[in-house]
């Protein structure tokens, strides 16, 4: 397979509602979308990178370069490519795994088009449906988180998860936990809102029974992570940490996490997401897909990936109307508490034209 060229799409999607997390409040969900073109079929990728570097160092802008600058061009040169030969061909290029993420969803959407076969199938997955959690934004109040969560435990999700920062922490799990019952299945996630200095703290969420706490200190706090996981008895998942299989692995022996949360745009794309998963069931380790907002087109692929037998716990892969009134491809919706696994080639889903132009910000042809 020959790449001829990779277009650039910035799109602006507004919420149905603000998103509040301990780094910042959105409104609107600005994404890069990709697609690669070859001689035999197209593919799409979303890169999850969001409009500020607030959740991570990359953002969406900063993506568009180095992909114009550097990825697409190492690409070319007349290489033949496959899917499986992106990540090495870009090693030399250091970091950047959101943008690598979206530029090697493309060209394996592209590759598995072009002999018809679906994503889940490629990636080994065992499931045609997913059961499906909810992530549920900081509120100005707990009588409003509980509306909220009983609507979104009435549209039948399988899980909760709760945005948390120090001063919105035990209260809401409090409320949700007296209000909801202990069967819910409920988790809480910080974004590395908290320090070391907070143990004990964070030790009174062990007695409210969560599935876990989600990476409560810093990045690159590994130790920290594995003393916190030796003073609560909640356990530790880590999102931010989890670069690689290699950080899984190290973080997994070091005893920094014992649950890990999975997302491919994260950690370079859907093949090393796949040797995370990997990772962790030879550890027996459970992991979940995690989600960054994504469109139809990144959702569509999320799913895909949930369907591996070591994803035991409901993910982020939430309805496309959680995020959005009008998605840009056919919308994600929840049957019974899960979302259908797509079949068809590929990520099994192609943007609707009119509603991908309607978002549209500005797109560009990068050419090889
Ligand atoms: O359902 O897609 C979703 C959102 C899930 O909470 C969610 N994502 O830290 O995991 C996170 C968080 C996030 C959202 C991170 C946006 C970065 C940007």
């Amino acid at each position: 397979m020959k790449l001829t060229g990779v277009e650039l799409r910035e799109i602006r999607l507004p919420l149905v509602a603000p998103f509040r997390t301990s780094f910042g409040t959105m409104t609107d969900r600005t994404a890069l979308l990709l697609r690669a073109e070859t001689a035999d079929a197209e593919g799409w990728g979303e890169c999850v990178a969001m409009a500020d570097p607030r959740y991570s160092s990359e953002y969406a802008a900063a993506c568009a370069d180095v992909l114009r600058r550097f990825l697409v061009p190492a690409l070319g040169g007349g290489r033949q490519l496959d899917a499986a030969g992106v990540a090495p061909a870009l090693a030399p290029l250091r970091g950047h795994r959101m943008a690598k993420a979206a530029l090697e969803t493309a060209v394996l959407d592209a590759e598995l088009r072009g002999h018809g076969e679906p994503l889940a199938r490629a990636l080994g997955a065992v499931h045609d449906r997913v059961p499906c959690g909810v992530s549920v934004g900081i509120m100005d109040s707990v009588p409003h988180l509980l509306d909220v969560v009983a609507g979104y435990l009435a549209e039948g999700y399988r899980r909760i998860k709760l945005k948390i920062e120090p001063g919105w922490d035990l209260a809401p799990v409090r409320a949700v936990r007296e209000r909801f019952g202990d069967d819910l299945l409920l988790q809480v996630d910080a974004n590395t809102a908290y320090t070391l200095a907070d143990a004990r703290h964070l030790a009174r969420l062990d007695p409210y029974g969560l599935l876990l706490i989600e990476q409560p200190l810093e990045e690159e706090d590994l130790i920290g992570h594995a003393q916190l996981a030796r003073t609560l008895t909640t356990p530790i998942c880590l999102d931010e940490s989890i670069t690689s299989a290699r950080s899984a692995a190290a973080a997994i022996t070091l005893g920094a996490c014992a649950v890990v949360n999975i997302k491919p745009g994260r950690v370079g794309g859907y093949l090393e997401a796949r040797r995370i998963h990997d990772v962790c069931a030879a550890h027996g380790v459970p992991v979940w897909c995690g989600g960054m907002l994504e469109t139809g087109l990144g959702r569509a692929a999320n799913v895909a990936l949930a369907a591996l037998p070591g994803f035991t716990l409901p993910g982020d892969t939430s309805a496309s109307d959680r995020y959005y009134r009008t998605d840009i491809t056919e919308p994600f919706v929840l049957a019974d508490g899960h979302l259908p696994v797509p079949d068809g080639p590929g990520i099994g889903v192609v943007p609707l034209p009119d509603a991908l132009d309607e978002v549209t910000v500005g797109t560009e042809w990068i050419a090889l």
